[in-house]
Formats: structure tokens, sequence, C-alpha cells
């Protein structure tokens, strides 16, 4: 009974992974870099979404899927301040998304007037690690108010990410968050993953941030070209 078990599993993740590349495609053919938001409630994915927006200015276009358990409160404070559209995924109880709730939101964005898509996960450190949606990047958000022995508790989620964010180094001193033991945990599950310092309150760290992330769009200029090509109109 338990090999079934995780057969059946193992077809439920297959599953998921051939629609995140459909979507991964999709992403790709309307030059859009899809950034997967992972991070445990409260870590400060929708204000680093906000703030990494004021960050790239005019400089690219963004839109946003957000994932929660119910209400779209995220969803109004992203479109409030300047998302050009934002999707709400409501998981009824899942404690993460999935390709397929993706697929659907896809539906309802115009890909071809983004540039960068940020996908707010829910907030779990877990259960997000396992279902690839179709981004390009996976971005870890752990913050210090969370101690700094994350890593340790949670290693696969810090081993798969390709971009770790530490969020609320405003609060480092506070809550006695130990950044040497941080790094240590962190390096020894990955050893390529950047590492950006940040603060959503004062702005610390916010433009090295958005620029690392505009240098990781492949096609932004070419993009940008052809649309301004398409419309006849520059800065659209
Ligand atoms: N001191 C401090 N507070 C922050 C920082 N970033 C976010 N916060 C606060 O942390 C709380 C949670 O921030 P959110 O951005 O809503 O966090 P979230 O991860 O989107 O939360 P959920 O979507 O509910 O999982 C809010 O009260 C923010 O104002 C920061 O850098 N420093
Ligand atoms: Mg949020």
């Amino acid at each position: 009974m338990s090999v079934q078990h995780v057969k059946i599993v193992k077809n439920v993740l297959a599953g998921n992974d051939q629609t995140a590349e459909r979507n991964r495609a999709r992403f790709n053919a309307a030059g859009v870099l899809a950034v997967n938001v992972i991070a445990a409630p409260g870590a400060g994915k929708t204000s680093l979404i906000v703030k990494t927006m004021a960050a790239l200015g005019a400089r690219a276009r963004v839109g946003v899927i957000e994932g929660d358990i119910a209400g779209s409160i995220d969803t109004e404070k992203v479109l409030a301040a300047g998302a050009c559209d934002a999707v709400q995924i409501n998981t009824g109880g899942n404690c993460h998304l999935e390709a397929g709730m993706v697929q659907r939101a896809l539906d309802d964005l115009d890909l071809d007037r983004l540039d960068i898509v940020f996908v707010e996960n829910v907030g779990n450190l877990v259960c997000p690690t396992h279902w690839a949606l179709g981004e390009q990047l996976k971005l870890c958000l752990p913050s210090t108010a969370e101690g700094h022995d994350k890593p340790i508790k949670y290693p696969e989620i810090f081993a798969v990410s390709d971009v770790i964010v530490l969020n609320k180094i405003d609060l480092s001193e506070l809550v006695d968050f130990d950044r040497d033991f941080f790094y240590k945990a962190v390096r020894a599950l990955n050893s390529h993953a950047p590492i950006f310092e940040i603060s959503c309150r004062t702005g610390a760290g916010l433009s090295a941030w958005a620029d690392w992330l505009l240098n990781q769009h492949p096609h932004l200029d070419t993009k940008t070209e052809r649309l301004h090509h398409l419309s006849g109109a520059p800065g659209m």
C-alpha cells in the first residue's frame, strides 16, 4: 500500500511539472521573467513586490499573481502600488500554489504587456518547494524576525532557490539575528544563489536587488524595442 501511495504522489508531481513547463513556455514566448516568491506568512512577500516595483520604476512593467488561501487584500495592495495587472488565486485551503492554478491565472494576464510577473505563493516554507509553477526564478524570502536558524529547519527551499532575499534587516539587532550563523547555514545548502539583504521598511538594499533582478531578464531590451515599434510610441 505504501508503494502505491508513493507512486500516486510521483504521478501528481509529474503532471504538475508538465503543466509548469507549459506555463514556462508561455512566459518565455512573451519575454516575461516569472518569479516564484516563497516565504513564511508575514515575512514580507507583498512588501517585497510593492517595494521592488517602486525600485524598478519605469524600467519594467510588473504583473502579479497572488496566491492566498482566502481573500484578495494583497492583490488590492499591489494594484494600488502600481502593478500593471494582478490576478488573485484563492486556494481554498491548499497550502501552496500548483501549476494548474497559475495556468488558469495566465488566461487573465496580458503577458505581452508585462516584463516581470511575481507569483506570491501561499505563506509556507515547506510545501511550495515541491510544486513548480513554470517560474524562471525561485525566490526564497526569509526575514530576520523569523530567526537565523531557518535554513537548518527548512533546508529544501534554501537548497533549491535561485536567489535568497533576507528581509527586515532593520530588525536584526532587536531579534538577535546571527548573520554569520545564517550565512554559514545557507552556504552549506546552496553555494551559488546570490543573497540580498533588504529592508522593505527603510528601503535598504532594494535598489541593488532590483538592479540584479532586471539583469536576469533575458530579453528586456529587445521586448521593449519591439513594443515601441508596435505601438509607435516610446515609453509605454
Ligand atoms: N520592520 C519591518 N517590517 C516589515 C518589513 N517588511 C515587511 N514588514 C511588515 O511585515 C508585515 C507582513 O508583511 P507582508 O508584506 O504583508 O508579508 P507577506 O509575506 O506578504 O504576508 P502573507 O501574504 O500574509 O503571508 C507587515 O506588517 C509589514 O509592514 C521590513 O523590512 N521591516
Ligand atoms: Mg502577502
